[in-house]
Protein backbone atom coordinates (compact mmCIF):
# COMPACT_ATOMS: atom_id res chain seq x y z
CA UNK A 1 0.00 0.00 0.00
CA UNK A 2 1.13 3.84 -0.66
CA UNK A 3 2.25 4.75 2.89
CA UNK A 4 0.12 8.03 3.81
CA UNK A 5 0.67 9.49 6.98
CA UNK A 6 -2.98 9.43 8.55
CA UNK A 7 -3.41 5.04 7.63
CA UNK A 8 -1.34 2.57 8.69
CA UNK A 9 -1.45 -1.01 7.76
CA UNK A 10 -2.55 -3.34 10.73
CA UNK A 11 -0.57 -6.77 10.69
CA UNK A 12 -1.30 -8.41 14.36
CA UNK A 13 -4.61 -9.22 16.09
CA UNK A 14 -5.30 -6.57 18.77
CA UNK A 15 -5.95 -8.97 21.58
CA UNK A 16 -4.11 -12.40 20.81
CA UNK A 17 -1.15 -10.83 18.76
CA UNK A 18 -1.43 -13.51 16.16
CA UNK A 19 -0.60 -12.57 12.11
CA UNK A 20 -3.25 -15.04 11.06
CA UNK A 21 -5.65 -12.36 10.32
CA UNK A 22 -8.14 -13.30 6.98
CA UNK A 23 -9.84 -10.97 4.59
CA UNK A 24 -13.08 -11.60 4.60
CA UNK A 25 -14.79 -8.05 3.47
CA UNK A 26 -13.03 -5.69 1.16
CA UNK A 27 -14.83 -2.05 0.53
CA UNK A 28 -12.06 -0.97 -1.46
CA UNK A 29 -10.49 2.47 -0.75
CA UNK A 30 -13.02 4.40 1.30
CA UNK A 31 -13.60 8.15 2.30
CA UNK A 32 -14.07 9.08 6.31
CA UNK A 33 -17.17 8.21 7.26
CA UNK A 34 -18.32 11.03 9.47
CA UNK A 35 -15.96 13.31 7.91
CA UNK A 36 -18.88 15.41 7.18
CA UNK A 37 -17.89 18.91 4.75
CA UNK A 38 -18.15 22.29 4.72
CA UNK A 39 -19.28 23.01 0.56
CA UNK A 40 -16.44 25.80 0.46
CA UNK A 41 -14.13 23.27 1.95
CA UNK A 42 -10.90 23.09 -0.30
CA UNK A 43 -8.90 20.77 1.66
CA UNK A 44 -8.84 17.25 -0.56
CA UNK A 45 -10.76 14.45 1.54
CA UNK A 46 -8.77 11.79 3.21
CA UNK A 47 -9.09 7.92 2.05
CA UNK A 48 -8.13 4.69 3.31
CA UNK A 49 -8.69 1.36 2.74
CA UNK A 50 -11.30 -0.69 4.48
CA UNK A 51 -10.91 -4.02 4.88
CA UNK A 52 -12.41 -6.32 7.26
CA UNK A 53 -10.55 -9.71 8.54
CA UNK A 54 -11.18 -12.04 11.13
CA UNK A 55 -8.09 -13.66 13.47
CA UNK A 56 -7.94 -17.25 12.97
CA UNK A 57 -6.77 -17.85 16.57
CA UNK A 58 -8.77 -15.72 19.15
CA UNK A 59 -11.83 -15.05 16.57
CA UNK A 60 -11.37 -10.87 16.77
CA UNK A 61 -12.90 -9.21 13.33
CA UNK A 62 -10.82 -6.14 13.23
CA UNK A 63 -10.10 -3.64 10.16
CA UNK A 64 -6.54 -4.32 8.19
CA UNK A 65 -5.99 -0.64 8.61
CA UNK A 66 -5.88 1.88 11.29
CA UNK A 67 -6.52 5.73 10.96
CA UNK A 68 -4.92 8.19 13.04
CA UNK A 69 -7.44 8.70 15.76
CA UNK A 70 -6.97 12.62 15.86
CA UNK A 71 -8.21 12.62 12.29
CA UNK A 72 -10.83 10.81 13.62
CA UNK A 73 -11.99 12.33 16.77
CA UNK A 74 -10.65 15.45 18.02
CA UNK A 75 -13.36 17.18 15.49
CA UNK A 76 -16.54 14.52 16.04
CA UNK A 77 -19.94 15.83 15.04
CA UNK A 78 -21.69 12.84 16.36
CA UNK A 79 -23.66 13.86 19.00
CA UNK A 80 -25.82 10.75 20.56
CA UNK A 81 -28.05 13.29 22.26
CA UNK A 82 -30.20 13.22 19.42
CA UNK A 83 -31.93 10.37 18.51
CA UNK A 84 -34.82 9.48 21.17
CA UNK A 85 -33.83 5.60 20.83
CA UNK A 86 -30.47 6.54 23.00
CA UNK A 87 -32.06 8.18 25.44
CA UNK A 88 -34.44 5.88 26.54
CA UNK A 89 -31.84 3.27 26.45
CA UNK A 90 -29.45 5.12 28.55
CA UNK A 91 -32.42 6.49 30.86
CA UNK A 92 -32.78 2.33 31.36
CA UNK A 93 -29.52 1.68 32.40
CA UNK A 94 -28.95 4.55 34.63
CA UNK A 95 -32.03 3.35 36.37
CA UNK A 96 -30.05 0.04 36.64
CA UNK A 97 -27.03 1.45 38.13
CA UNK A 98 -29.22 4.13 40.91
CA UNK A 99 -31.00 0.63 41.68
CA UNK A 100 -27.79 -1.13 42.06
CA UNK A 101 -26.46 1.73 44.43
CA UNK A 102 -28.26 5.02 44.87
CA UNK A 103 -25.18 7.13 45.04
CA UNK A 104 -22.66 5.18 42.77
CA UNK A 105 -19.70 7.28 40.74
CA UNK A 106 -19.51 6.94 36.80
CA UNK A 107 -17.06 7.32 34.84
CA UNK A 108 -18.44 7.38 30.96
CA UNK A 109 -15.56 6.73 28.70
CA UNK A 110 -16.34 8.42 25.26
CA UNK A 111 -19.36 10.31 27.17
CA UNK A 112 -19.89 12.11 23.72
CA UNK A 113 -22.56 15.24 24.19
CA UNK A 114 -23.00 14.23 28.26
CA UNK A 115 -26.24 12.50 27.57
CA UNK A 116 -25.94 9.62 29.59
CA UNK A 117 -24.46 11.57 32.32
CA UNK A 118 -27.12 14.13 32.44
CA UNK A 119 -29.48 11.30 32.58
CA UNK A 120 -27.52 9.79 35.92
CA UNK A 121 -27.31 13.43 37.25
CA UNK A 122 -31.19 13.27 37.29
CA UNK A 123 -31.33 9.57 39.10
CA UNK A 124 -28.47 11.38 42.28
CA UNK A 125 -25.85 9.74 40.49
CA UNK A 126 -22.73 11.60 40.06
CA UNK A 127 -19.60 11.33 37.77
CA UNK A 128 -17.53 12.69 35.12
CA UNK A 129 -17.09 11.88 31.53
CA UNK A 130 -13.76 11.43 29.07
CA UNK A 131 -13.91 12.28 25.40
CA UNK A 132 -11.59 13.63 23.30
CA UNK A 133 -13.53 15.75 20.70
CA UNK A 134 -12.82 18.97 21.16
CA UNK A 135 -15.81 20.62 19.70
CA UNK A 136 -18.72 18.88 21.44
CA UNK A 137 -20.79 20.91 23.96
CA UNK A 138 -21.81 18.86 26.95
CA UNK A 139 -22.76 21.43 29.46
CA UNK A 140 -22.45 21.40 32.80
CA UNK A 141 -20.94 17.78 32.71
CA UNK A 142 -17.71 17.33 34.01
CA UNK A 143 -15.78 16.01 31.05
CA UNK A 144 -11.96 15.32 30.59
CA UNK A 145 -11.12 16.24 27.02
CA UNK A 146 -8.73 13.01 26.20
CA UNK A 147 -8.99 9.52 24.67
CA UNK A 148 -9.14 7.05 27.87
CA UNK A 149 -5.77 5.50 28.46
CA UNK A 150 -3.60 3.83 31.45
CA UNK A 151 -1.83 7.21 32.31
CA UNK A 152 -5.28 8.63 32.53
CA UNK A 153 -6.62 6.16 34.63
CA UNK A 154 -3.93 6.33 37.11
CA UNK A 155 -4.59 9.99 37.67
CA UNK A 156 -7.99 10.07 37.51
CA UNK A 157 -7.68 6.90 40.41
CA UNK A 158 -5.81 9.86 42.46
CA UNK A 159 -8.08 12.62 41.70
CA UNK A 160 -11.24 12.38 41.50
CA UNK A 161 -11.07 8.69 42.59
CA UNK A 162 -11.74 5.33 42.14
CA UNK A 163 -15.27 4.40 41.03
CA UNK A 164 -18.42 2.24 41.61
CA UNK A 165 -19.02 2.24 37.92
CA UNK A 166 -17.05 2.45 34.44
CA UNK A 167 -19.54 3.03 31.60
CA UNK A 168 -18.16 2.90 27.88
CA UNK A 169 -20.94 2.63 25.13
CA UNK A 170 -19.87 2.54 21.51
CA UNK A 171 -16.39 2.74 21.91
CA UNK A 172 -14.35 -0.40 22.65
CA UNK A 173 -14.83 -1.30 19.14
CA UNK A 174 -12.70 1.90 18.18
CA UNK A 175 -9.44 1.35 20.52
CA UNK A 176 -6.49 0.17 18.63
CA UNK A 177 -4.49 -0.19 22.30
CA UNK A 178 -7.00 -2.65 23.64
CA UNK A 179 -4.60 -3.56 26.37
CA UNK A 180 -4.16 -0.11 27.83
CA UNK A 181 -7.72 0.73 27.47
CA UNK A 182 -8.90 -2.10 29.71
CA UNK A 183 -6.16 -2.18 32.28
CA UNK A 184 -7.26 1.66 32.72
CA UNK A 185 -10.72 0.45 33.06
CA UNK A 186 -9.54 -2.41 36.12
CA UNK A 187 -7.18 0.91 37.83
CA UNK A 188 -10.07 3.32 38.29
CA UNK A 189 -12.70 0.77 39.53
CA UNK A 190 -13.10 0.30 42.81
CA UNK A 191 -12.35 -3.33 43.93
CA UNK A 192 -16.33 -4.04 44.33
CA UNK A 193 -16.87 -2.19 41.06
CA UNK A 194 -18.78 -2.60 38.21
CA UNK A 195 -17.50 -2.02 34.42
CA UNK A 196 -20.20 -1.98 31.31
CA UNK A 197 -19.21 -2.14 28.07
CA UNK A 198 -21.73 -1.98 25.38
CA UNK A 199 -20.78 -2.40 21.66
CA UNK A 200 -22.41 -3.61 18.35
CA UNK A 201 -21.82 -7.86 18.12
CA UNK A 202 -20.86 -9.44 15.71
CA UNK A 203 -23.93 -11.87 14.78
CA UNK A 204 -26.32 -9.41 14.42
CA UNK A 205 -23.56 -7.55 12.21
CA UNK A 206 -23.27 -11.10 10.06
CA UNK A 207 -26.71 -12.15 9.77
CA UNK A 208 -28.42 -8.41 8.96
CA UNK A 209 -26.04 -8.09 6.39
CA UNK A 210 -25.13 -4.62 8.04
CA UNK A 211 -21.55 -4.24 6.22
CA UNK A 212 -22.06 -0.03 6.30
CA UNK A 213 -21.48 -0.46 10.01
CA UNK A 214 -17.55 -1.28 8.88
CA UNK A 215 -16.01 1.95 8.60
CA UNK A 216 -12.60 3.43 9.74
CA UNK A 217 -13.66 4.17 13.19
CA UNK A 218 -14.84 0.85 13.84
CA UNK A 219 -11.27 -1.25 14.45
CA UNK A 220 -12.75 -3.82 15.59
CA UNK A 221 -16.22 -5.89 15.60
CA UNK A 222 -16.66 -7.81 19.23
CA UNK A 223 -18.00 -11.08 20.17
CA UNK A 224 -18.04 -12.09 23.69
CA UNK A 225 -14.75 -14.82 23.18
CA UNK A 226 -12.34 -12.62 22.18
CA UNK A 227 -13.81 -10.49 24.95
CA UNK A 228 -13.24 -12.70 27.91
CA UNK A 229 -9.24 -13.31 26.24
CA UNK A 230 -8.30 -9.54 26.34
CA UNK A 231 -10.27 -8.69 29.49
CA UNK A 232 -8.50 -11.81 31.52
CA UNK A 233 -5.17 -9.82 30.02
CA UNK A 234 -6.42 -7.04 32.23
CA UNK A 235 -6.91 -8.55 35.51
CA UNK A 236 -11.24 -8.15 34.59
CA UNK A 237 -13.81 -11.05 34.23
CA UNK A 238 -17.07 -10.87 32.15
CA UNK A 239 -19.58 -11.65 34.87
CA UNK A 240 -22.85 -11.42 32.68
CA UNK A 241 -23.96 -10.27 29.01
CA UNK A 242 -27.23 -8.88 27.35
CA UNK A 243 -28.41 -8.66 24.40
CA UNK A 244 -30.38 -5.32 22.88
CA UNK A 245 -31.20 -6.93 19.37
CA UNK A 246 -32.70 -3.54 18.11
CA UNK A 247 -30.14 -1.34 19.31
CA UNK A 248 -27.69 -0.13 16.59
CA UNK A 249 -28.39 -3.31 15.05
CA UNK A 250 -27.64 -5.45 17.84
CA UNK A 251 -25.71 -4.45 21.00
CA UNK A 252 -24.49 -6.65 23.21
CA UNK A 253 -24.12 -5.25 26.63
CA UNK A 254 -20.82 -6.98 28.97
CA UNK A 255 -20.73 -6.88 32.98
CA UNK A 256 -17.15 -6.95 33.77
CA UNK A 257 -15.15 -6.68 37.41
CA UNK A 258 -11.79 -7.11 38.76
CA UNK A 259 -11.29 -10.73 38.15
CA UNK A 260 -11.79 -12.76 41.62
CA UNK A 261 -12.45 -16.06 40.08
CA UNK A 262 -16.50 -15.66 40.62
CA UNK A 263 -18.59 -17.87 38.70
CA UNK A 264 -20.59 -16.06 35.60
CA UNK A 265 -23.96 -15.86 34.57
CA UNK A 266 -25.81 -18.49 32.33
CA UNK A 267 -25.88 -15.81 29.93
CA UNK A 268 -22.27 -15.85 29.41
CA UNK A 269 -22.59 -19.62 28.90
CA UNK A 270 -25.69 -19.37 26.56
CA UNK A 271 -23.87 -16.54 24.75
CA UNK A 272 -20.41 -18.12 24.11
CA UNK A 273 -21.93 -21.40 22.73
CA UNK A 274 -24.50 -19.84 20.14
CA UNK A 275 -20.79 -17.83 19.07
CA UNK A 276 -19.19 -21.02 18.33
CA UNK A 277 -22.18 -22.04 16.42
CA UNK A 278 -22.81 -19.29 14.42
CA UNK A 279 -19.67 -17.85 13.68
CA UNK A 280 -18.37 -20.29 11.11
CA UNK A 281 -16.01 -19.71 7.78
CA UNK A 282 -19.43 -20.18 5.98
CA UNK A 283 -20.96 -17.19 7.89
CA UNK A 284 -18.07 -14.93 7.31
CA UNK A 285 -18.20 -16.55 3.48
CA UNK A 286 -22.10 -15.72 3.43
CA UNK A 287 -21.75 -11.96 4.53
CA UNK A 288 -19.72 -11.60 1.37
CA UNK A 289 -22.61 -12.95 -0.82
CA UNK A 290 -25.06 -10.76 0.86
CA UNK A 291 -23.11 -7.99 1.05
CA UNK A 292 -22.59 -7.83 -2.89
CA UNK A 293 -26.41 -8.97 -3.49
CA UNK A 294 -27.28 -6.33 -1.12
CA UNK A 295 -25.25 -3.40 -3.63
CA UNK A 296 -26.49 -5.48 -6.59
CA UNK A 297 -30.48 -5.24 -5.80
CA UNK A 298 -29.88 -1.73 -4.05
CA UNK A 299 -28.39 0.07 -7.26
CA UNK A 300 -31.32 -1.28 -9.56
CA UNK A 301 -33.84 -0.16 -6.89
CA UNK A 302 -32.55 3.40 -7.09
CA UNK A 303 -32.33 3.48 -10.43
CA UNK A 304 -35.96 2.41 -10.64
CA UNK A 305 -37.00 4.99 -7.63
CA UNK A 306 -35.05 7.93 -8.38
CA UNK A 307 -35.07 10.74 -7.46
CA UNK A 308 -34.51 9.63 -3.72
CA UNK A 309 -33.71 11.49 -0.69
CA UNK A 310 -31.74 9.63 2.04
CA UNK A 311 -32.83 9.70 5.88
CA UNK A 312 -29.85 9.96 8.44
CA UNK A 313 -26.65 11.43 7.59
CA UNK A 314 -25.02 8.58 9.58
CA UNK A 315 -21.90 7.02 9.35
CA UNK A 316 -23.22 4.01 8.15
CA UNK A 317 -24.71 6.63 5.06
CA UNK A 318 -21.32 6.93 3.91
CA UNK A 319 -20.31 3.43 3.79
CA UNK A 320 -23.19 2.75 1.67
CA UNK A 321 -23.23 5.04 -0.86
CA UNK A 322 -19.81 4.92 -1.56
CA UNK A 323 -20.08 1.68 -1.74
CA UNK A 324 -22.91 1.58 -4.01
CA UNK A 325 -20.99 4.26 -6.10
CA UNK A 326 -17.64 1.79 -6.03
CA UNK A 327 -19.84 -1.05 -7.23
CA UNK A 328 -22.23 0.15 -10.16
CA UNK A 329 -20.25 1.60 -13.04
CA UNK A 330 -23.57 3.24 -14.15
CA UNK A 331 -24.06 4.90 -10.26
CA UNK A 332 -25.69 8.85 -10.87
CA UNK A 333 -25.34 10.73 -7.75
CA UNK A 334 -28.47 12.70 -9.01
CA UNK A 335 -30.50 9.70 -7.92
CA UNK A 336 -30.40 10.86 -4.56
CA UNK A 337 -31.45 14.38 -4.64
CA UNK A 338 -30.06 15.16 -0.95
CA UNK A 339 -29.77 13.27 2.96
CA UNK A 340 -31.96 14.60 5.69
CA UNK A 341 -30.82 14.56 8.73
CA UNK A 342 -31.73 16.27 12.27
CA UNK A 343 -28.36 16.96 13.91
CA UNK A 344 -28.42 20.75 13.41
CA UNK A 345 -24.71 20.47 13.28
CA UNK A 346 -24.67 18.20 9.92
CA UNK A 347 -27.14 20.48 8.22
CA UNK A 348 -25.83 22.79 5.90
CA UNK A 349 -22.54 20.16 5.17
CA UNK A 350 -22.03 17.86 2.66
CA UNK A 351 -22.07 13.81 2.68
CA UNK A 352 -18.31 12.65 2.33
CA UNK A 353 -17.11 11.59 -1.20
CA UNK A 354 -20.37 11.87 -2.89
CA UNK A 355 -20.94 15.21 -1.96
CA UNK A 356 -24.57 15.08 -1.42
CA UNK A 357 -26.52 18.54 0.42
CA UNK A 358 -27.43 17.83 4.13
CA UNK A 359 -30.89 18.80 5.14
CA UNK A 360 -32.77 19.78 7.62
CA UNK A 361 -36.00 17.23 7.04
CA UNK A 362 -39.07 19.52 5.60
CA UNK A 363 -41.99 20.41 7.42
CA UNK A 364 -44.04 18.81 4.60
CA UNK A 365 -42.47 15.66 3.45
CA UNK A 366 -45.78 14.87 1.13
CA UNK A 367 -43.45 15.64 -1.77
CA UNK A 368 -40.86 13.29 -1.23
CA UNK A 369 -41.23 10.12 -3.47
CA UNK A 370 -38.92 7.60 -1.95
CA UNK A 371 -36.92 7.45 0.94
CA UNK A 372 -33.78 5.54 1.77
CA UNK A 373 -33.08 4.57 5.07
CA UNK A 374 -29.21 5.62 5.98
CA UNK A 375 -29.82 4.97 9.68
CA UNK A 376 -31.39 1.62 9.85
CA UNK A 377 -31.06 1.22 12.88
CA UNK A 378 -33.17 3.98 13.72
CA UNK A 379 -35.82 3.31 10.87
CA UNK A 380 -38.71 3.45 13.51
CA UNK A 381 -38.23 6.89 14.86
CA UNK A 382 -37.42 7.71 11.25
CA UNK A 383 -40.89 6.32 9.62
CA UNK A 384 -42.52 7.64 12.26
CA UNK A 385 -40.89 11.27 11.84
CA UNK A 386 -41.81 11.27 8.23
CA UNK A 387 -45.44 9.97 8.49
CA UNK A 388 -46.78 12.37 10.89
CA UNK A 389 -45.25 14.81 8.25
CA UNK A 390 -47.49 13.68 5.19
CA UNK A 391 -44.64 11.28 3.51
CA UNK A 392 -46.82 8.53 1.59
CA UNK A 393 -44.23 7.39 -0.74
CA UNK A 394 -41.62 4.15 -1.09
CA UNK A 395 -39.54 3.21 1.41
CA UNK A 396 -36.12 2.02 0.89
CA UNK A 397 -34.21 -0.09 3.53
CA UNK A 398 -30.74 -1.63 2.62
CA UNK A 399 -30.36 -4.57 5.59
CA UNK A 400 -31.79 -7.84 5.56
CA UNK A 401 -31.20 -8.02 1.82
CA UNK A 402 -32.96 -4.69 0.96
CA UNK A 403 -36.61 -4.08 1.84
CA UNK A 404 -39.08 -1.80 -0.78
CA UNK A 405 -42.52 -1.07 0.09
CA UNK A 406 -44.77 1.68 0.58
CA UNK A 407 -44.90 4.57 3.65
CA UNK A 408 -47.97 2.71 5.31
CA UNK A 409 -47.46 -0.72 5.24
CA UNK A 410 -43.13 -0.19 6.34
CA UNK A 411 -42.07 -1.80 9.69
CA UNK A 412 -46.00 -1.68 10.72
O1 LIG B 1 -20.13 3.92 17.01
C1 LIG B 1 -20.70 4.84 16.50
C2 LIG B 1 -22.15 4.91 16.53
C3 LIG B 1 -22.77 4.42 17.77
O2 LIG B 1 -22.64 6.16 16.22
C4 LIG B 1 -19.98 5.90 15.81
N1 LIG B 1 -18.71 5.58 15.43
C5 LIG B 1 -20.68 6.94 15.09
C6 LIG B 1 -22.14 6.78 15.08
O3 LIG B 1 -22.50 6.05 13.92
P1 LIG B 1 -23.69 6.51 13.01
O4 LIG B 1 -23.46 7.91 12.55
O5 LIG B 1 -23.90 5.50 11.95
O6 LIG B 1 -24.84 6.50 14.13
P2 LIG B 1 -26.37 6.66 14.09
O7 LIG B 1 -26.82 6.95 15.47
O8 LIG B 1 -26.98 5.48 13.48
O9 LIG B 1 -26.62 7.91 13.17
C7 LIG B 1 -27.92 8.26 12.87
C8 LIG B 1 -27.94 9.58 12.15
O10 LIG B 1 -29.30 9.81 11.83
C9 LIG B 1 -27.48 10.71 13.02
O11 LIG B 1 -26.82 11.68 12.21
C10 LIG B 1 -28.76 11.31 13.58
C11 LIG B 1 -29.72 11.00 12.47
N2 LIG B 1 -31.09 10.84 12.95
C12 LIG B 1 -32.01 11.76 12.55
O12 LIG B 1 -31.66 12.68 11.81
N3 LIG B 1 -33.28 11.63 13.00
C13 LIG B 1 -31.42 9.79 13.77
C14 LIG B 1 -32.70 9.67 14.23
C15 LIG B 1 -33.11 8.54 15.12
C16 LIG B 1 -33.68 10.63 13.84
O13 LIG B 1 -34.85 10.57 14.22
ZN1 LIG C 1 -6.55 -12.86 17.82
Amino acid sequence: MESVSHVREHTHCRVCQSARLETYLDLGVQPLANAFRKPEDPTPELTAPLVLARCLDCGLSQLKHVVDRDVLYRHYLYASGHSAGWWQHCRDLADEIAALQRDAVVCDIAANDGTFLKICRNRGLSGYGVDPALDINSGSVPMIRDYWHLGLAVECRFFPGPVDVVVAQNVLGHVDDVQDFLSGIATVLKESGVAIIECPHLIPLLENGAFDTVYHEHLSYWSLSPLITAAGLAGLAVFDVKMFPDLHGGTCRYYLSHDLGLPCSENVWALREREAATLTPGAYADFGRIVKHTLGRLSRVLREHAPIYAYGASAKSTVLLNALKAADPEWCSCNITAVFDDTPGKQGMWTPGLGLPILAPFDDMSQVGALLITAENWAPQILEKVRARGFTGTVIRPWHGVTVEAACHALS
